[in-house]
Parts: C-alpha cells; structure tokens; sequence
C-alpha cells in the first residue's frame, strides 16, 4: 500500500472511530455513518491504486465512466481493523480527566453525617477527548460515593445550581416518605438557585443509590446519580472481602459507560492471587447489561441490598435499571482479564472495545 492510500484509509478510519466515540454507542445512525465512511475508505484506496491491475478497464457508473476499482486484500483490510484495535487496547487505561464515585467524607455536627451536593452543568471527559456537558453532583460522574452505617444520623443537603428544578431520591433506602425526594408526591421540586434539606436515620444495610427523580430520563442520563451505601450495624454477617468495588453502570448521554468513563478509559480492578473482591453492580441506565466476567466466577449475595436466601454462582449477571446486585469474586486465576457488558454493541465494534468494558488483573 503506497503512503497516499494509507492515509486516505487512516482519515476515514479516524472519521468513524470519532463516530463510534461520539455516540459511545454503536447507535444505528453512527453505525450507518461509520459504514458509509468505511465503504468510502475502501473506494479511495481502491481508486488511488495507480496502474493497478484491471486499470485499463472501465466500468459504467450512472451513465459516466471510471477506472475499475481493486478492493484490498482481506490480509490488508485484517491489517486494519486489527491495528484499531490494538490502538485502542493498548490505550487502556487511558487518563482522563475527573474521576467519579469518589468517597464522600461528611462533615459532622452534633453526630449527624454531613452531605452537601451541589448540583451543576459539568463538562466531563467520558474517553480521552471526547468530552460532553454532564449534569454533576459535586462535579464528577458519578456523584460522591456516600457510605454510611446503618443508624446512623444522615442530613443531605442539595444546592440546585442547574437550569431546571431537581430534587435528590435515595433509591432503595426505606426513609420516612417526606424523605423520599419525588416532586409533587412528596415535596415540591427544588427551582434552580434554591436549596433543600433530607435528613434521616439510615435504615436497611446494603448497596443502594441516590438519584435525581425530575425530569430524570434526562436528569440521571446526564450524570445526577451516585452510590448510596449503608453498611450494616452488625458485621457479623457479612461476608469477607479484601476488595469492594462499585460499578455503576449507566447508558445515557456519554454512552456506555462503567463509573462514569467508557474503555480504554474505565478503570481496571486489581487483586492480588487469592484476594475476595467485592463487586456492587449499580444500573442507573434504560437498558440491561449482562455483566460478564472472563476466567473466574461470581458468587452472587445480595439482591437490592437484601442478602439472598440462597447465594448462586455466574460468570454472566444481567443488571436491569434500578438493580443492584452484590457479588464476591475468589480471585485464583491470575491473568489480565476481560469484564464487560455481554450485549456486544454495547462493548466491541469494529474499531475495537468501547464503551462498557474494564478488565481484572489478578497479579500473581
Ligand atoms: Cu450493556
């Protein structure tokens, strides 16, 4: 291949790589984009083969005449791909900027737990360069990771700072109904520039999730989500872990994403040989996502928070909207391996891994 066709293919290659990165999707309309820009790709190359074999024959085309095209090889189209990949592979894990779900420390006044979240247009960098305008608690997506104990006194306290009213519903935490943050069911919305108090004491244990409940297809999509974690008062149950994770799934405007950032820019989860890790699965998206987990398997413990009468083992588990599952992974296969969502636009296109894909490293 001369330099000439080279690039040509290299510019229409970047051109759908930014597609597929744009919508972080693989939505059908980028799909489509992405393949007229392949086909164009391969027209290029085609056409720029000077002298090629086949040259001196024409072909009629809507009445007019050009040079017959020689598409590439398979080995060179192979090539191809196979170096997008490798790129993007070898990308992980990339730097961007923000980090979300990070431990929230509360201030404490008179024993009660302090939290105060601003609500805020944010922009947010979702895969290195591509950055879209996130609707942020605090700043980052997702929002601060608030973990408490059971009985513990909680207060929140919201600053809405967006251009719409919002409110703050704890998902999944069996607080007074006063507290339970639904405009106009249980209190009025929060206009913008204004601020509201929830306070309560934390009740049932387990992984749950606070989240805007106005205007929320757009709000939550945006980024107004968070990890709610109560730990239980008694420990004595719980099961052991050298590691908890939280992966907090979400498929709304910077596409498919694991906390926030899509691959190469997830960040991968590291053990040691033989380290128990916990992993608390969060969906605050539309879709499913079956979670899949190469080389090692999952026991599954909780549901919601609730611990499971019979806990089940998988290498496969499908997170629906508002789910939270709770499993604990024996980490005795070492090796770098590959996590992601199992419906496979949602993880692998033709330019490589995207959007909900992470890895675990077992270091032996
Ligand atoms: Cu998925």
């Amino acid at each position: 291949m001369s330099e000439h066709e080279r690039s040509s293919l290299v510019v229409a290659e970047e051109t759908r790589d930014d597609l597929n990165f744009l919508s972080g999707t693989g939505s059908r309309r980028a799909f489509l984009r992405g393949g007229a820009a392949a086909t164009i790709a391969t027209a290029v190359l085609a056409a720029c083969k000077p002298g090629a074999k086949g040259a001196d024959t024409t072909a009629s085309v809507t009445g007019g005449t050009m040079p017959a095209v020689i598409p590439p090889t398979p080995r060179e189209s192979a090539d191809a791909m196979d170096a997008m990949h490798e790129k993007r592979m070898k990308a992980f894990p990339a730097k961007t900027e923000g980090k979300g779900n990070v431990l929230f420390e509360p201030r404490i006044e008179n024993g009660v737990k302090i939290y105060e979240i601003t609500a805020k247009k944010t922009p947010w960098e979702v895969t290195p360069g591509v950055k879209v305008e996130a609707w942020a608690y605090n700043g980052m997506v997702p929002g601060p990771q608030i973990r408490v104990r059971e009985g513990d006194r909680v207060r929140v306290i919201l600053h809405n700072e967006l251009p719409e009213s919002t409110v703050i519903h704890f998902h999944g935490v069996e607080v007074p109904n006063d507290q339970d943050g639904v405009g106009f069911m249980t209190q009025p919305p929060v206009k913008p520039g204004e601020s509201y108090t929830y306070e309560f004491t934390a009740p049932n244990p387990g992984s749950h999730m606070y989240h805007s409940h106005h205007n929320s297809t757009k709000q939550v999509s945006l980024g107004l989500l968070g990890a709610f974690i109560i730990e239980p008062k008694n420990r004595a149950n719980e099961p052991h872990a050298d590691l908890d994770t939280v992966l907090i799934l979400n498929d709304g405007l910077g596409g498919y994403t694991l906390n926030g950032k899509g691959f190469p820019a997830t960040e991968p989860i590291v053990a040691k040989l033989g380290q128990t890790l916990r992993i608390r699965y969060m969906n605050e998206g539309m879709m499913i996502h079956p979670m899949h987990l190469h080389g090692m398997h999952m026991t599954v413990i909780t549901k919601d928070g609730w611990p499971l009468p019979a806990p089940f083992r998988c290498d496969t588990l499908n997170i629906a909207p508002g789910e939270r599952w709770d499993v604990l992974v024996k980490c005795t296969n070492p090796g770098t391996w590959a996590f992601h969502c199992h419906i496979l636009p949602h993880a692998e296109a033709e330019t490589g891994m995207f959007g909900m894909v992470t890895a675990l490293i077992v270091k032996a």
